[in-house]
């Protein structure tokens, strides 16, 4: 069947949220990709970074093979044999004492936002129902009403109301603006190490450190949300680590996964995580034995393979390979590590024109917010590789 015949079925029987680029996609082996009329592509999406470890890695691949064979779904009514050592592998990874798994990373989020609420009022001390907690405009943290409720973007929040209270946005990078609206009523301050959706936005140096201080300072927690830029992303296992600003809370999910399901987590210490008692909390299918041998193979593809070291060397090779095509149409390059975007300046045209041009070069790609194409690989990328994606950037850039 064409490609065209498996579109025709999503746009007469799937809901209309999505306007994927016309490629429809059967088969992945690493950073490639290959539609159902046999086409490949470079993967420059990653399942939005879903994919650092590159699609259906071998090593994941069996270790899910070999947990599905055994046991898949437990609940947490009974304990299960791979929770507790994914739990402890990710707790020994990262040095915080506890562990609450979940599913996507909205739910992880959702479940930090609670986490921070309890704390505040149990451990801090504010007022029942008077927990505030501060996040950033141009966020993106997912799509439950909750969140979605201190979103800046109209489209997400727009007939979804009435939204949830309690939250308050100050501008992206800005360390003073967050101090200013700091008072005793403050539980947290949420915010993305770099906006990905936002635009790949990197906040000024220095930033997240000083998030950190104000957190100090006046007894909050800092929430860092590494769904897209931890496990590696950036050329740091996670993106703080460039800045030594560990979070009070730490989420993760995306390729936690290793691209094969989804598990999220937050981390947190023992004097946070502490506030959860038995049912305040929880989930069907969070830390099923399944996605924890799958996440444990995919933390150990990730160290073993030292990705975030390669996303850090590749990354700034990339950089530069697209700095030295000189094209009109691109207002500005940014990025870390392996997550990097060229802005395109309006006049020449939307993004999505170039992310078509360039998949019929062989390469997918996402454009975000109208203006800026993300080039976002698997971390598995290899330098040839990423000369092969210059030369077709190139041709269409000029
Ligand atoms: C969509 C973006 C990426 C995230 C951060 C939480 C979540 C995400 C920093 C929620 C998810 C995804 C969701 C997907 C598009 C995609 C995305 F363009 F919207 F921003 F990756 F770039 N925090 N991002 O990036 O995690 O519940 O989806 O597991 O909603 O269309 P999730």
């Amino acid at each position: 069947m064409s490609n065209q015949t498996f579109i025709d079925k999503e746009q007469q029987y799937g809901a209309h949220n999505y306007k994927p680029l016309p490629v429809v996609l059967t088969r992945g082996e690493g950073i490639w990709v290959w539609d159902v009329g046999g086409k490949k592509y470079l993967d420059m999406l990653a399942g939005y970074s879903a994919v650092n470890q590159g699609h259906c890695h071998p090593r994941i691949v069996a270790a899910a093979k070999a947990q599905l064979e055994r046991l898949t779904l437990t609940s947490r009514a009974f304990y299960n044999d791979q929770l507790g050592p994914f739990e402890e592998k990710l707790a020994l990874l990262t040095g915080y004492d506890q562990v609450l798994p979940m599913n996507t990373g909205t739910e992880a989020v959702e479940s930090a936002l609670k986490l921070a609420r309890k704390w505040g009022e149990k451990v801090k001390g504010i007022a029942k129902d008077k927990c505030k907690i501060i996040t950033c405009a141009n966020n993106f943290h997912g799509r439950t009403i909750g969140i979605i409720s201190f979103s800046t973007d109209e489209q997400y929040r727009d007939g979804f109301g009435p939204m949830v209270t309690g939250f308050q946005i100050v501008p992206y990078g800005d360390a003073l603006a967050m101090a200013q609206v700091i008072d005793a009523d403050t539980c947290a301050i949420l915010v993305e190490p770099i906006q990905g959706e936002g635009g790949v936005i990197i906040p000024p140096e220095g930033y997240l450190r000083q998030l950190r201080q104000l957190a100090d300072e006046n007894n909050l927690l800092l929430i860092l949300d590494e769904i897209q830029m931890g496990l590696g992303r950036t050329g740091k296992m996670f993106a703080y680590q460039h800045e030594d600003a560990r979070p009070d809370l730490l989420i993760l999910a995306k390729a936690l996964g290793g691209g094969i399901c989804p598990i999220s987590v937050v981390l947190a210490d023992e004097e946070v995580m502490g506030v959860l008692k038995p049912g305040d909390h929880g989930s069907t299918f969070g830390g099923n034995p399944f996605a924890c041998a799958v996440a444990c193979e995919a933390l150990d593809v990730l160290i073993e393979e030292e990705l975030p070291e390669k996303a850090a060397v590749l990354g700034a090779y990339f950089m530069e390979g697209l700095k030295k095509i000189k094209s009109p149409a691109v207002k500005e390059i940014r990025g870390k590590g392996l997550m990097i975007g060229v802005e395109i300046k309006p006049e020449f045209g939307d993004a999505r024109i170039y992310c078509e041009r360039l998949q019929e070069k062989g390469l997918l790609c996402k454009d975000t917010h109208y203006t800026t194409i993300r080039f976002a690989p698997p971390l598995v990328i290899a330098k040839e590789e990423i000369d092969w994606a210059l030369a077709q950037i190139q041709a269409v850039l000029n």
